[in-house]
């Protein structure tokens, strides 16, 4: 019991702000307080929208039997305090667009969404959801500001999903048996690496013949993009939600996960000032090491091709951001 000498106790709890309350953060926003992780902001630039998500979750929470706080807003001083900030803020792909399509349109809304989030809560960590997803990770790397252990980006927890449920799929085990790693960036020049992929510790070269691997490989580097075929308006939202989630788990839990993140580095796997995929630990601090595993020849290749085109196209964005900002 305490005391009136006692100092005041404070009872609070992880707090992780989403800024872009659109298909994504919403349905992240679902999650995380599901999974009573921690309490949560949706921040989106659309008046009443955030707010209006914020208490239709809200009125789920005694079905739903947990009792975190969800907080929609227009402003960023709402967010104050977050240990977590997530951007998905950003216009998704329409169908025969490419990821590098959006660099123009979501540089900039990332760039003042960092800006505006750091300012508010200086202690946090970020995690990048926004397409493209390497280039706007080191876009919000440099615009905040912060040491490279505290921001990421989200899209090798979602590909890995992807190559596990292709995998999953096409010799009918159960999803959750099948552990994969893709790395490289989010894009066409992505690398599933199917070397280290097993069923339950089992190599799928033990399990498949090569030209299906290769046919899985190729269906996961389409993943993004079949699914915006299907739908016509507008991307995949639910695996990718629940990718992120589990990145916030990892830190909020202090789980050191061994996870593909999207990071800045200085000399790993050869590669100096960018961001790519490549495994980390994920605990309460953020990125707490990066693995450097050991690649073919042929991987190592396509890793420095797919971090060339990442710094093509953030030297692209910078001369925009600084003619047009
Ligand atoms: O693997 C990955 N990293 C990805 C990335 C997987 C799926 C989606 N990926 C990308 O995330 C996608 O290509 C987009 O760039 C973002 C968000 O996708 P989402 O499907 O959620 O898009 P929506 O539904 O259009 O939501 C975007 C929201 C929308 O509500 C806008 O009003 C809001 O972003 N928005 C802003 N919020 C705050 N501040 C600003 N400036 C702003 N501009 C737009």
């Amino acid at each position: 019991m305490s005391s009136s000498s006692d100092p005041p106790i404070v009872c609070s709890l992880p707090r992780v702000t989403i800024v872009g309350a659109g298909r994504v953060g919403s349905t992240l926003a679902q999650r995380i307080a599901e999974k009573n992780l921690a309490d949560v902001v949706l921040l989106d630039i659309v008046e009443g929208m955030p707010q209006g998500l914020a208490l239709d979750l809200m009125e789920a929470r005694g079905i739903e039997l947990h009792n975190r706080q969800i907080i929609g807003t227009n402003n960023y001083i709402d967010t104050s305090g977050s240990q977590i900030v997530v951007i998905t803020a950003g216009l998704p792909r329409k169908p025969g667009m490419s990821r590098d399509d959006l660099l123009l349109t979501n540089a900039k809304i990332v760039v003042e969404a960092a800006k505006n989030a750091i300012a508010h809560s200086p202690n946090a960590i970020f995690i990048v959801v926004t397409n493209p997803l390497d280039v706007m990770t080191y876009l919000a790397w440099q615009a905040t500001g912060l040491p490279r252990h505290r921001i990421m980006g989200m899209a090798g927890v979602l590909d890995s999903a992807r190559f596990e449920t292709f995998i999953a799929l096409e010799l009918g085990v159960l999803p959750a048996d099948v552990k994969a790693m893709v790395l490289g960036s989010h894009g066409d020049l992505m690398m599933p690496l199917s070397g280290y992929a097993t069923v339950n510790g089992i190599p799928i070269t033990e399990l498949l013949d090569a030209p299906t691997i290769e046919r899985l490989v190729q269906r996961t580097r389409n993943g993004g993009a079949e699914i915006v075929e299907l739908m016509q308006t507008g991307g995949a939202f639910f695996a990718p939600a629940s990718a992120t989630s589990m990145m916030v788990e990892s830190i909020v839990l202090n789980q050191s996960r061994l996870l593909p993140v999207a990071a800045y580095l200085q000399g790993e796997y050869g590669l100096e000032d960018v961001v790519i995929g490549v495994p980390c630990r994920l605990g309460c601090s953020g990125i707490e090491s990066v693995l450097e595993l050991t690649l073919t020849d042929e991987e190592i290749a396509a890793l420095k091709v797919s971090a060339q085109s990442v710094r093509k196209n953030i030297d692209q964005a910078q001369k925009i951001l600084t003619t047009k900002m």
